[in-house]
């Protein structure tokens, strides 16, 4: 499919999905996010791609939604075609693992985009924020609550309330990112996180996916419990055997899906 506001490369087992209007800093319009989660559900049901990395330009990841398409929606128009709803279950429900490799802003929907793949690389010149509260309004696709579960109650309400930026080293600090690295580097070492995702089990990359997904649901005991489920079924698996052999044999295992 020809898309307009993103451009998607797949290599090897690998779709890398880069956000593409640089005029407005990759603003979030709905032009991009219908393509966004187009590509993203080509990639989910792909039986070649293993791995999702959703990138910016070196400016910007993303600096929120785009405030132009939004500033004249009544309140009525917003409930009613109930705004970035669809886009936030959609880009949500991505079974497969999507890294989000950020440099420059990633702000309100910018940020939230980020923290709805499942971790953060981020190039030393990324500056994360929820600066809604500069616009008359809140975060609406996480900036409270992922935000809060990744950094916890203090620093999220510094950054929603102030609308204040965190660099890249206090997002490492912070815990909402898992690495820093050059932003000449940064695509690189996505696609090479990618590439490691890409030749595991993949059975075992699903069930850790929804399971790390499942802590944030559930009080502990459940989440034990249902990881402890999904723990004794992939004994059930062939790339278990496979696994624990190449171990045990001292080689590099050959995982199969099965
Ligand atoms: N929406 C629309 N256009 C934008 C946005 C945006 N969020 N951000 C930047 N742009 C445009 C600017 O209007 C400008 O366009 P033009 O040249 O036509 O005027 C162009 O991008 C370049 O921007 P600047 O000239 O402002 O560049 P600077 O380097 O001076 O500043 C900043 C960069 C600091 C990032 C600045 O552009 C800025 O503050 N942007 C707005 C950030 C913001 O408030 N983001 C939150 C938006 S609200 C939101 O995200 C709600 C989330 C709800 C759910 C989201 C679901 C997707």
């Amino acid at each position: 499919m020809a898309y307009e506001t993103i451009k998607v490369q797949t290599e090897d087992n690998i779709a890398l999905i880069t956000l593409d209007r640089p005029d407005a800093l990759n603003a979030l319009n709905s032009q991009l996010l219908g393509e966004l989660c187009e590509a993203l559900k080509e990639a989910d049901e792909s039986d070649r791609v293993r791995c999702i990395v959703i990138t910016g330009s070196e400016k910007a990841f993303a600096a929120g939604a785009d405030v132009k398409e939004m500033a004249g929606k009544s309140y009525v128009e917003a409930y009613v075609e109930n705004l970035y709803g669809a886009e936030a279950e959609r880009i949500g429900s991505v079974r497969k693992p999507v890294i989000a490799a950020v440099a420059g802003y990633a702000l309100g929907g910018g940020c939230e985009l980020a923290m709805m793949c499942d971790f953060i690389i981020a190039a030393e010149n990324a500056k994360f924020g929820q600066p809604e509260v500069n616009l008359g309004i809140l975060a609406g696709m996480g900036g409270t609550q992922r935000l809060t579960r990744a950094v916890g109650k203090a620093k999220a309400m510094d950054m929603n309330l102030t609308g204040r930026f965190m660099d890249a080293e206090e997002a490492e600090r912070a815990g909402l990112v898992s690495r820093v690295v050059p932003a000449r580097k940064l695509v690189q070492e996505a696609m090479e996180a990618a590439e490691k995702i890409a030749h595991k089990s993949q059975l075992s990359v699903l069930a850790i996916k929804e399971s790390v997904g499942r802590s944030f649901e559930t009080p502990l005991s459940e989440g034990l419990l249902h990881e402890r489920r999904l723990f004794q079924a992939t004994f059930a698996s062939e790339d278990q055997t496979e696994g624990m052999d190449a171990f045990l044999e001292k080689r590099e295992p050959q995982f199969r899906d099965k």
